[in-house]
């Protein structure tokens, strides 16, 4: 049909429509969310949130222009749950964009709910449950969306999917109450017990000779990053986060919790040898390396599955492809004209419960009692005033086609991977480590490249800075947050509502949204604090917990901990603290803590 089609001199606009109706369809999955059992690595088996009894979770697939239909069922019966579908723009639906308590209700027990939009974009996404602290427990699956017109097409034979993950042997609830406890007071995160390829270890892939197979690698990690690398092949990276990148060799690339890579890797002629794919976590996130932990996985290529599978050989150095320097393709230009720019300052402190909040320009996230937003479909032009959706919901309202320009100054030893719901976002410009705040640097629009690298989900390095662009094209409210799971729970999130007074006439809130809510007797119209009346009136609105007494340090709770512990090690029992006895991890960590923050012991 499309070869008779084109036999037609037939104007521009006929064959787009043709090309749009042949090709949309509507792809449905029906997800029973519920837990299961697995043991990934082979070391623990545990509770495990899967779908329709089954974990790993399917990849969804779909192309663009597709439909998708998504009807949710929580069949876990002790949380609520939902999906969020990373990277994807929903564009004009960002009531489907998953997150939970900023543009839904989560879903609750026994509650049924539908996701409904349009795929408007290319490329390797993944989707995963938005509510606090889950998708680790297994709720995260590979998301592809195929290209019918995609340029790179010719430049390989196959496609083939491969995760990264990390993996832990506790539940997330439980790790979360120790991670936000005054026995935790210097905010060490929950270390994994194993890395993931595919969600297991040691897993296969046939490969034939001569053959370029495209890897679209997704790090769907809770908190590792990871270098991944072929042995005795290379790469070329043509994608990251669903945006074509000018093919870029590389030996190594470094993944952060919720990135992604396509890769295009040639196959040998001959097959005599198999040859490892390698995972190395990033040790450097890890406050305290546990005895025993193995921060590598190895699946392999396998070309004679007859042949032996050679163990990986260490490496010496990790010396991953720097993502600053790809090149879009579509070579958008740098977006030079700023509107709006805004700082993000990260930093790390404990307030007066004694556990360590993270905190975007003082203000630690925290959710309102309103999803931002319902706010901002009910509140009228006051919706343009970014005190109403709270204080600690570090919220920026963006006007309509504005260039907005987040300068990102991370106070905090920490490397943080930081995405952007409902956009890419141009890398203008990254600092090396502890370069310090951007604003002392020197560094003027000049320096930046000509056509960015852009992606959703981007590095910011240990005490350094980055500058991100965008342009403010997709009215919605949207979350701007740290990917590393931990950090989300400790409140390193903004939200930014882009465009309100243009939500309030375009989107449509389907009944069962508003059921989720009712449910759970959450309000859902006014400001954060759910007054309809006086908007400006935030009281009874949620907040953070108050500072620390004045007199009280990190260092002193260190210490105190601390006493406490050596304490508790030494006598067996003590209870007038009412610390929970820790375990040997955390116990490393807080000496390892200690010892960097100089407290004598
Ligand atoms: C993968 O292989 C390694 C080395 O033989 C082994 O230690 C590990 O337990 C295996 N993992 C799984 C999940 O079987
Ligand atoms: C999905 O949304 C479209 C557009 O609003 C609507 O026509 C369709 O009925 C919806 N489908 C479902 C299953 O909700
Ligand atoms: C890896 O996982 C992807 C996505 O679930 C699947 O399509 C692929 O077949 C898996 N490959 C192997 C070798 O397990
Ligand atoms: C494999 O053989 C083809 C055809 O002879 C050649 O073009 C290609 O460079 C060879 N590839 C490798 C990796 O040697
Ligand atoms: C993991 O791999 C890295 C790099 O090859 C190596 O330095 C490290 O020792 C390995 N760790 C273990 C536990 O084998
Ligand atoms: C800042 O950079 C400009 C251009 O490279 C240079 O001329 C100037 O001296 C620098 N200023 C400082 C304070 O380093
Ligand atoms: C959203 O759609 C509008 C209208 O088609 C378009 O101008 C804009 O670029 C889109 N935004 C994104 C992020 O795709
Ligand atoms: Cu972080």
């Amino acid at each position: 049909m499309a070869m008779s089609l084109s036999n037609f001199v037939a104007p521009i606009f006929l064959l787009l429509c043709f090309s749009l109706l042949s090709r949309a369809a509507t792809v449905t999955y029906d997800f029973n969310v519920e837990w299961v059992t697995s043991n990934p690595d082979g070391q623990f088996e545990r509770r495990t949130i899967g779908i329709n009894g089954q974990w790993p979770i399917p990849a969804m697939v779909a192309n663009v222009g597709d439909r998708v239909i998504v009807n949710v069922h929580n069949g876990l019966g002790d949380w609520t749950t939902g999906l969020h579908f990373h990277g994807l723009f929903q564009n004009g639906t960002n009531q489907m964009d998953g997150a939970m308590g900023v543009t839904q209700c989560a879903i609750p027990p026994g509650g049924d709910f539908t996701y409904n939009f349009t795929i408007q974009q290319p490329g390797t996404y993944w989707y995963h449950s938005h509510v606090k602290g889950q998708y680790p427990d297994g709720l995260r699956g590979p998301l592809i969306i195929h290209d019918p017109d995609s340029p790179i097409a010719n430049m390989y034979d196959e496609e083939v999917v491969m995760t990264l993950s990390d993996w832990y042997h506790d539940e997330m609830r439980p790790l979360m109450a120790d991670f936000m406890s005054v026995t935790n007071p210097t905010g060490a995160e929950p270390v994994p017990q194993a890395a993931l390829m595919n969600e297991t270890q040691n897993a296969t892939f046939a490969v034939q000779p001569g053959r370029t197979y495209m890897f679209r690698i997704i790090n769907m990690g809770a908190f590792a990053a990871q270098y991944v690398w072929f042995v005795g092949h290379t790469m070329r990276i043509v994608e990251v986060d669903g945006v074509y990148t000018e093919p870029a060799e590389a030996n190594m690339i470094y993944l952060t919790a919720a990135q992604r890579y396509s890769v295009l890797v040639t196959m040998k002629n001959d097959t005599s040898a198999n040859f490892p794919i390698v995972g190395s976590m990033d040790e450097d996130l890890f406050d305290a390396i546990p005895d025993g932990l193995n921060s590598n996985v190895t699946s392999w290529l396998v070309y004679d599955d007859s042949k032996p599978l050679p163990a990986a050989e260490f490496v010496d150095e990790f010396d991953p492809y720097d993502d600053y320097e790809l090149v879009p393709i579509d070579a958008m230009p740098l977006l030079d004209q700023v509107d709006y720019s805004f700082n993000l300052d990260v930093k790390m402190d404990n307030l007066g419960d004694g556990a360590n909040y993270a905190f975007f320009n003082e203000h630690t996230y925290v959710h309102p009692k309103v999803p931002s937003l319902y706010t901002a479909l009910s509140t009228g032009s006051e919706a343009n005033n970014p005190a109403i959706y709270g204080a600690n919901s570090n919220a920026f309202v963006l006007q309509k086609g504005e260039v907005i320009e987040i300068v990102m100054n991370n106070e905090d030893p920490g490397k943080h991977p930081f995405h952007i719901h409902g956009h890419h976002m141009q890398l203008v410009h990254r600092s090396e480590d502890e370069a310090g705040l951007y604003e002392d640097m020197n560094v003027t629009q000049a320096d930046f490249p000509a056509t960015p690298m852009r992606r959703d989900t981007v590095l910011v390095r240990p005490n350094g800075n980055i500058v991100l662009r965008f342009r403010a094209d997709n009215p919605g409210v949207w979350f701007f947050h740290c990917h590393i799971e931990w950090h989300v729970v400790s409140g390193l999130v903004a939200t930014m509502v882009e465009a309100p007074t243009e939500l309030q006439s375009t989107l449509d809130i389907p009944e069962d949204h508003w059921a989720a809510c009712r449910a759970q007797g959450i309000p859902t119209a006014g400001n954060a604090a759910g007054n309809t009346e006086d908007l400006l009136d935030l009281s009874g609105a949620e907040t953070s917990p108050d500072p620390l007494p004045a007199g009280f340090t990190a260092r002193g709770i260190v210490a105190l901990v601390f006493s406490i512990v050596a304490a508790f090690l030494g006598m067996a029992a003590i209870s007038w603290y009412g610390a929970a006895p820790l375990g040997e991890v955390a116990m490393q960590q807080v000496q390892k803590r200690v010892a960097e923050s100089g407290v004598e012991t």
